[in-house]
């Protein structure tokens, strides 16, 4: 077919009109509510800062292109695993590990969770977990879908990442585990996505059982006693007393200004169904139809109790935490929707002039202008 030079002009003309027409539709986007727009926005942004984790599984979909260049080695990998970094050894990473006392708590289904069923110190304490790290959601345990995960190790650690999230009653869930190849710990990250278009109150329950069997006892903790208390105590110290043989381990539950849990059913040396090795926290959120909220918990393994009393600085906010690594992978929308951990206002002396008092205002605008400059 021949075409004239003014018919082909035409036509493109025509052709770059009708693009312009769908162009103006598709931002318009008039068939989507605004409460639909920020609800798909919400859910496309913590897909995206999943993927942002998994560089070499999005180079996977592209032919292996990127593997290479990649920094981190990362791979969808089958359950159960064993991951070696800071010095503990998790092994029996699995579903349907974690029983007591998550199956036991009022209103649980009954089923295990996923969770690291032992952890040992390297040339060290052995026998830390006997199945820990577990969520459920509502009472529904929560396990890792076909049994795999994103398995990726950077310079700052291995994360073990849920790969899609597990619809649990509207709430779509992941678990995430860190452990941190500077220091002997493992962070656990749960993610709750309502994705229905009702208020949801959802009731997350994590715990599991530790190694310290019928010798546990609570050591230290964050008040400076070594009594429990829900409300206050941000972080304790468990051992196994007697038989000084496990690792001293320094659950850390929450930060300040954070949200607290609603209830400790199972406390270390109190005895939880006549067993005192059993650790169970609920935290109740409220999520409101699309929204996201996380919680973020710590274990650090050490051999004696002065080195884990000499560690828990490491813990006393969102700074401490980013400064000793163990905010690695996370973006920060992510740890701002983190419920029990909250960013902590500058620290404010009385100031000696109210020229200094306009000097620290001056560092704080530039300090959000720098933060908007780096969403
Ligand atoms: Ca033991
Ligand atoms: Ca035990
Ligand atoms: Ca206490």
């Amino acid at each position: 077919m021949v075409v004239s030079e003014a018919s082909f002009t035409l036509m493109r003309r025509r052709a770059l009109s009708k693009l312009r027409r769908l162009r103006s539709q598709t931002n318009l986007s008039s068939s989507q509510s605004p409460d639909e727009t920020i609800m798909n926005t919400k859910l496309k942004n913590s897909a995206f800062d999943k993927l942002k984790l998994a560089p070499i599984a999005l180079a996977a979909g592209a032919g292996m292109m990127l593997a290479a260049a990649a920094p981190a080695q990362a791979a969808v990998v089958s359950l159960s695993q064993t991951v070696t970094q800071g010095g503990v050894v998790y092994s029996s990473i699995e579903n349907s590990s974690v029983a007591s006392p998550l199956i036991k708590l009022p209103g649980a289904t009954g089923s295990s969770a996923y969770g690291i069923g032992s952890a040992e110190i390297v040339g060290g304490r052995g026998d830390a977990f006997d199945d820990f790290g577990g969520i459920t959601v509502n009472g529904a345990a929560f396990n890792q879908p076909n049994a795999k995960v994103d398995l990726t190790t950077t310079g700052a650690g291995t994360f073990l990442n849920t790969i899609s999230p597990v619809s649990i009653g509207g709430i779509n869930t992941s678990l995430d585990y860190f452990m941190s190849a500077d220091s002997p710990t493992l962070r656990v990250f749960g993610t709750f996505t309502n994705t229905t278009a009702n208020l949801l109150s959802a009731a997350i329950a994590y715990g599991g059982d530790l190694g310290c069997d019928s010798n546990c006892r609570i050591e230290d903790s964050s008040t400076g006693d070594n009594a429990f208390q829900s409300a206050l105590d941000r972080w304790f110290i468990t051992s196994d007393g007697p038989s000084d043989v496990d690792p001293f381990l320094t659950f850390v539950r929450f930060g300040p200004g954070g949200q607290l849990a609603s209830s400790t059913p199972a406390v270390p040396s109190e005895g939880f169904d006549g067993n005192v090795d059993q650790f169970a926290d609920i935290w109740t959120l409220s999520l409101a139809p699309g929204e996201t909220k996380s919680l973020m918990w710590f274990v650090n393994f050490n051999n004696s109790l002065a080195e884990a009393q000499a560690g828990t600085p490491v813990f006393d906010d969102l700074s401490t935490l980013g400064a000793a690594g163990l905010l690695a992978g996370l973006s920060p929308t992510q740890i701002e929707e983190t419920a029990n951990w909250k960013q902590q206002p500058v620290a404010t002396t009385p100031e000696p002039s109210s020229l200094i008092g306009l000097g620290s205002l001056l560092g704080f605008g530039l300090l959000s202008k720098i933060k908007r400059r780096n969403p």
